[in-house]
């Protein structure tokens, strides 16, 4: 029984996660879904991100939290459309939050949509929300051995950024040892190395980026 009511859950997101897909892609909207464990520094991508594009593109951010709005209150420098989902306790957002949420964003302004998602390197990977690219932020300090322990998360990423590679001499992590191991879980994903703090790290996934923005802004056409 509980089996069934599970299935049913994931049946009706992947439902509404669709519906998401077809509306970003009509309006041209390329949306992307930021996952990791908690502190892993997406928040900290954002804002190094936003920095460098914000003159170019139109950005809006979907932030989800259990509590608080203190990773939306970060990029409030931007002038950026924000929207805060609390899900109060829950571990992952799921397609229906999201889809309420566009509601509150003027979608004709956007050119690329960010979704932080709740840190947790397990629920979300379970949850399609309509992104067109899953992004994964794993960060060296959580040790070499968490892709193969958290596979799922790897697996369903189309990009990885080994984030926090200059701790990596503190830390002791080999990163060339962790990017093999990525690439043995997902073979398909792009892996880059970043330390999100620093901007001038940040050339191929801006490049990457920005490339597909250029892509499903073409694809209207
Ligand atoms: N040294 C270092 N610290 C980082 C890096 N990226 C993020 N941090 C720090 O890690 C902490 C958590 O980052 P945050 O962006 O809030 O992670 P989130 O929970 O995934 O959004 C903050 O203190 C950041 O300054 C990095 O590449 N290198
Ligand atoms: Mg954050």
């Amino acid at each position: 029984m509980e089996i069934k009511v599970l299935k049913n859950v994931m049946i009706k997101n992947n439902s509404i996660g669709a519906d998401n897909r077809a509306f970003f892609r009509e309006k041209a909207v390329l949306a992307v879904n930021l996952v990791s464990s908690p502190g892993a520094g997406k928040t900290t991508l954002l804002e190094s991100t936003i920095d460098k594009m914000r003159s170019k593109y139109k950005v809006a951010v979907i932030e989800g939290d259990l509590y608080t709005s203190r990773d939306a209150e970060r990029l409030e420098k931007f002038n950026i459309q924000i929207v805060q989902i609390n899900t109060e306790g829950g571990c992952h957002l799921d397609a229906r939050m999201v889809s309420g949420a566009i509601k509150e964003i003027n979608i004709d302004d956007v050119d690329v949509l960010f979704i932080e998602n709740v840190g947790n390197l397990v629920c979300p990977a379970s949850f399609d929300l309509g992104e067109a690219k899953r992004i994964l932020i794993y960060s060296i300090a959580e040790g070499a051995d968490k892709p193969q322990k958290y596979s799922t998360m790897f697996k369903t990423a189309d990009v990885v950024l080994i984030n926090k590679v200059d701790l990596s001499t503190a830390c002791r992590v080999d990163v060339d040892h962790v990017e093999k191991e990525i690439r043995s879980i997902n073979d398909k994903a792009l892996v880059l190395r970043t330390t999100a703090v620093d901007p001038h790290s940040l050339r191929e996934w801006m490049m990457w980026l920005e490339g597909e923005i250029e892509r499903s802004k073409k694809s209207k056409d």
